[in-house]
């Protein structure tokens, strides 16, 4: 992991879908000792507070896509917060809901391609997200992000994606929820795609460690996007979407202590908890324990194996 200090960024956009609760978010990861947990591990941590909405979103006309004009503004200040951060620590998006992450890694992809290094994206989410306004059939854009970092075409009212993200540089893990366009998008783009069958048969180890050499050997930077649903719903009931047959507590963990020793990870989005939809904070409280697992929390030191 870079540096020694992280950034914690609470991004409570909440318009990514119809169904309200994400915007609490931020506060609720403050709550379950986020922050408490870093600095346990022995790390630096600088709160910069929430980023400020947009101020008047503009309305967009209720058509189909739902709140393009707010989102748009959204993957602005994000982008803007991103690029900022960058240069002083590793930053933590507390999200909000997965639309946070057209901004995101808008930014991250600036930055990376001003240091002149490749950005990987690591996508651990039961969907892949990679609808565009033209192709989704619900008309929600956090089922977007990974169509507009690619510069898929439809985001006009977006920003221009400066730096897109080759499709060759991200990888899936979890999923089991994938729509008819995407499953052309991925195949089409000959993407890294690990779906639950394979976990089952290949346990999480294996594709996991082949995609972090591929990053090592091109000396990229590596952003995780950890989506709530990436998990069963039996264990962390607090989102929208869920699927049925997500991954374990264990499998999680595994990837997160994995992803962990590789030093190579250098940002990361919470994303989706509505903690609205939680029982007793378990769910935003395992969260917490999933990132302290990438910061190093672990049981005891072992020599780095290698699972390929
Ligand atoms: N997420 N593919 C569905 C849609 O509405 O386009 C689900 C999107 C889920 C979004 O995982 O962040
Ligand atoms: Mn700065
Ligand atoms: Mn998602
Ligand atoms: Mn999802």
């Amino acid at each position: 992991m870079s540096g020694n200090t992280c950034i914690l960024i609470g991004a409570g956009l909440d318009c990514g879908k119809r169904r309200r609760g994400c915007s609490m978010g931020p506060e609720a990861y403050r709550v379950a000792g986020l922050a408490a947990t870093l600095a346990e591990l022995g790390w630096r941590v600088e709160d910069r507070g929430d980023v400020p909405g947009p101020k008047a979103p503009p309305p967009s006309p209720d058509g189909q896509v739902h709140a393009s004009a707010e989102t748009a503004e959204w993957t602005r200040l994000l982008a803007d917060a991103a690029r900022a951060a960058m240069p002083d620590g590793f930053p933590i998006f507390m999200g909000g809901d997965h639309a946070l992450s057209l901004g995101t890694v808008a930014g991250l992809a600036d930055h990376a391609a001003a240091q002149r290094r490749p950005l990987f994206v690591l996508w651990l989410d039961a969907h892949p997200d990679i609808h565009s306004p033209d192709t989704t059939a619900s008309g929600n854009l956090h089922g977007t992000p990974i169509g507009y970092v690619t510069g898929q075409p439809g985001f006009d009212e977006f920003p221009p994606m400066a730096n897109p993200v080759p499709p060759k540089n991200i990888c899936f893990i979890g999923l089991r929820s994938v729509d008819a366009p995407e499953r052309a998008a991925i195949q089409s783009a000959g993407m890294r795609a690990i779906d639950m069958r394979q976990i089952d048969e290949r346990g999480i180890a294996a594709p996991l460690a082949e995609f972090i050499e591929q990053v090592r050997a091109a000396n990229g930077m590596l952003h995780l996007s950890l989506d709530v649903d990436f998990l069963d719903p039996a264990i962390a009931p607090a989102v929208g979407t869920t699927v049925p047959g997500g991954t374990t507590f264990r499998e999680a963990h595994l990837a997160m202590e994995m992803l962990h020793d590789s030093n190579l990870v250098t940002s990361l989005d919470l994303v989706e908890l509505n903690p609205f939809l939680d029982e007793r904070g378990r769910t935003a409280s395992l969260m917490v324990d999933l990132t302290a697992s990438l910061f190093g929390r672990r049981v005891f030191d072992r020599p780095t194996r290698s699972f390929s």
